[in-house]
């Protein structure tokens, strides 16, 4: 795009001098100033500022975007030369200390102030990440083998986490394999490694002294039980509860996700971010921060925004929505041929299931179904009775509704929107009743229309 460049001296030359998306022609006051420009192969004109003459050689088409750098006090006359000859041409005003009493009409005014929060600040950052990236490679650099620990039941955030630092260290996964104590047991997390390749490695604790060095992500050492001994790196977004014994430690915990942070270390290490690794952190980020809604920061919305583009849509979805195995469908069969929706509420019950996850899969499937605004959704899992809610968001909090229906009988709660409970089939023999099809999905029935007919307030109101 041409711009045309208004300033008395050679200002804004030297500050935006012509690059390949950024070229056009420069309004100097002086014969002498348009000179050295000239000299370098520059375009400059050169005659009174607040002369309409000038202006009628620097536009070509008068649409040209025009950026204005000129003292405050031959500011009118200059625009005024400017509108006559270009009166509808996007104009940008670098502000300084008096313009609080400026009125720039349709203008831009660019304050001084936000160079320094939109130039400067991003830099400094940067140059902060930096900074505390040399301090992490000085400590991990030495070590032969480093190990790059996790949780017991490593979520998204973690995994996508130990992956990026692996990228940060520039090591190869045997130079720094990523472990858990535990396992992984979220069936969207086991599609995240498989679907991504992540290499996940189940470690006992003894075997933290083969290594030369251990960096933590998404976890603090007193988070274990084991004594880890030294530890190099913690690098975290959980408040720091206990004071963490590292060599090096970034803790963060306004920050929605360690994937966050990660993301900011690449970036300065101006690292390879493959799609493998974008798509990790996005779903990172997305995980632990519910989508951007649960405590995010701008730092979060802003490596949301980074990795967005270089991702891939594709196996997030794959990852997100889980395969239904076939077998699945005869108990999917007998669920929709027994659904009942009343005011609202979609109640399935499907009976015995192969696992609880069916459960969920199937409670958003329902909630599609027109005229739901809740689905509830029940099964039988071993000796347990899994009963997973979800609603459209607008209404009652999910959370507290089943709570109120279940939670004196077992393990229940979750959040605005989605929320399950977990009740052993003893309890529920002894305290409500029958556990066979009909009068099991009639008593979660009643429970739940009861406990959503007693709330206090809809959401919102
Ligand atoms: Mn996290």
């Amino acid at each position: 795009m041409r711009y045309v460049l208004v300033c008395t001296d050679d200002f804004l030359w030297k500050l935006l001098p012509p690059s390949p998306g950024f070229h056009g022609v420069y309004v100097v006051s002086t014969v002498a100033t348009r000179a050295r420009i000239a000299r370098h192969g520059d375009e400059a004109v050169a005659g009174d500022l607040g002369d309409e003459a000038v202006y009628r050689r620097a536009f070509r088409t008068g649409h040209e975007p025009v950026i204005v750098a000129v003292p405050p006090l031959r500011r009118p006359r200059i625009l005024a030369a400017i509108r006559a000859v270009a009166p509808t041409a996007p104009l940008v005003l670098l502000g300084d200390e008096s313009d609080a009493e400026v009125d720039a009409g349709d203008d831009i005014v660019l304050p001084r102030d936000s160079v320094l929060e939109r130039v400067v600040v991003p830099e400094v950052e940067r140059a902060v990440a930096r900074a505390r990236l040399a301090k992490i490679r000085r400590v991990l650099d030495p070590a032969a083998r480093v190990l790059i620990l996790m949780q017991d039941d490593p979520d998204p955030d973690a995994i996508a986490s130990a992956l990026a630092l692996r990228v940060v260290l520039g090591r190869r996964p045997a130079a720094a394999p990523i472990a858990t104590f535990g396992r992984i047991t979220r069936p969207e997390n086991r599609a995240m490694t498989q679907i991504l390749d992540i290499d996940v490695e189940p470690l006992e604790p003894a075997a933290v002294s083969d290594f030369d060095a251990v960096a933590m992500v998404d976890v603090q050492p007193s988070f274990f039980e084991e004594r880890l001994g030294d530890v190099a790196v913690v690098i975290d977004h959980h408040p720091e509860e206990q004071p963490v014994q590292a060599r090096v430690k970034d803790i963060r915990s306004s920050y929605g996700a360690t994937s966050t942070m990660l993301t900011e270390y690449l970036r300065a290490a101006d690292a390879k971010i493959t799609t493998r690794l974008a798509t990790a952190l996005l779903y990172g980020i997305k995980a632990d921060t519910l989508y951007l809604e649960r405590g995010t920061t701008r730092a979060d919305v802003e490596a949301f925004g980074f990795l967005h583009p270089l991702a891939n849509h594709n196996a997030l979805r794959r990852i997100e929505r889980p395969d239904i195995p076939d077998a699945a469908l005869d108990i999917l069969a007998l669920g929709i041929r027994h659904r009942r929706l009343v005011d609202g509420v979609m109640f399935v019950h499907l009976g015995p299931v192969g696992y609880p996850e069916l459960v969920a899969q199937f409670a958003d499937l329902f909630l599609q179904i027109e005229g739901a605004e809740w689905s509830v959704v029940s099964g039988l899992v071993n000796d347990e009775l899994h009963v997973s809610v979800r609603n459209v968001g607008y209404v009652r909090r999910a959370g507290e509704v089943v709570r109120a229906a279940f939670g004196e009988l077992g393990g229940a709660g979750g959040h605005r929107a989605m929320a399950k409970a977990v009740i052993p089939l003893a309890t529920w023999r002894a305290r409500v009743g029958g556990v066979e099809a009909e009068p099991l999905a009639a008593s979660i029935a009643a429970r739940f229309r009861d406990a959503l007919g007693s709330g206090r307030a809809p959401l919102g109101s």
